[in-house]
């Protein structure tokens, strides 16, 4: 059967094994300068670019006819977006769809709000590609995805809430309790996918402790670990160790995040998206 997946760039995601793929760039913008969230963009570059960077800057999600371009024209197309709590990135695609399909009514898309980014939308696409190289059928696959959804989480480390106050994500007040120096946060994508501040942390060894403790908290008993840094590979490595001291069989991946969650992460931030 003619499958695609479709991703926004907030999946961290540029390519996949054995099934096709698309992913669907968001843009950071600055006064001076757009980067694309594609293969091109030279993140390290963007980042730096941006600590240097003292005016305003901000993201764009993709519009319907970006979705559309990237579903081509495939029978059945499975879409992962970031958060509709944050983002405008799921309406489009849900346009995308109706659209899609009253032109072909024929085809099926099935749209995700993943309510979440980064590492959770990439388990939820390995998921994804695992049931269609199975040759489950397109309802199979659309019951088995919604419930393995129930069973993943997100989990976050970040040094600085700066970008996601000024882009109005997170309240300024909160940004600014946190925002103390040397204080870094944990936080969890909430139920209804917004971003929610679990602590305050201090220091990088605690704050892997923290993540992991919380982790545990949230029903976490040894399964799949995606782990997304900003350029972080360091503590990257460090949690993934921490966490397979306690789960000596969990199949823990690390990646660096791409534009969209670099830019919001900022430099030093830690995403964690595991299995309950
Ligand atoms: O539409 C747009 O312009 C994109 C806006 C995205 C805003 C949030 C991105 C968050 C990236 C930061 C920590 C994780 C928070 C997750 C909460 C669900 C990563």
């Amino acid at each position: 059967m003619d499958f695609i997946i479709v991703s926004d760039s907030s999946s961290d995601l540029l390519s996949l094994d054995g099934v096709s793929f698309n992913s669907v760039p968001l843009k950071i913008m600055t006064d001076v300068k757009e980067y694309v969230d594609n293969s091109e963009l030279d993140v390290r570059d963007m980042l730096s670019d941006l600590s240097k960077y003292k005016g305003r800057s901000r993201s764009a999600c993709p519009g319907i006819g970006e979705y559309l371009a990237a579903f081509g024209d495939a029978q059945y197309v499975f879409c992962v977006t970031i958060t509709s709590g944050l983002s405008g990135s799921f309406n489009a695609a849900k346009g995308a769809e109706k659209q899609y399909m009253e032109e072909h009514p024929d085809r099926r898309v099935h749209v995700i709000d993943s309510l979440s980014t980064g590492p959770e939308n990439a388990l939820l696409i390995a998921k994804l590609r695992e049931l269609i190289l199975s040759g489950e059928s397109l309802d199979s696959i659309v019951e088995k995805i919604t419930e393995y959804h129930n069973h993943t989480r997100l989990i976050f480390a970040l040094e600085s809430l700066h970008n996601l106050a000024n882009n109005g994500r997170v309240s300024p007040l909160v940004a600014k309790l946190s925002g103390i120096l040397g204080i870094r946060i944990v936080g969890r994508a909430s139920d209804k996918g917004t971003l929610e501040i679990i602590e305050k942390t201090r220091g990088a060894n605690k704050m892997l402790a923290d993540i992991v403790k919380n982790m545990c908290g949230d029903g976490y008993c040894g399964g799949r670990v995606k782990i997304h840094h900003a350029d972080n590979e360091e503590s990257a490595l460090a949690l993934k160790d921490k966490i397979a001291t306690k789960y000596p069989d969990a199949q823990i991946e690390i990646a660096m995040t791409r534009g969209l969650c670099s830019f919001y992460a900022e430099h030093g931030g830690l995403l964690v998206g595991f299995e309950i």
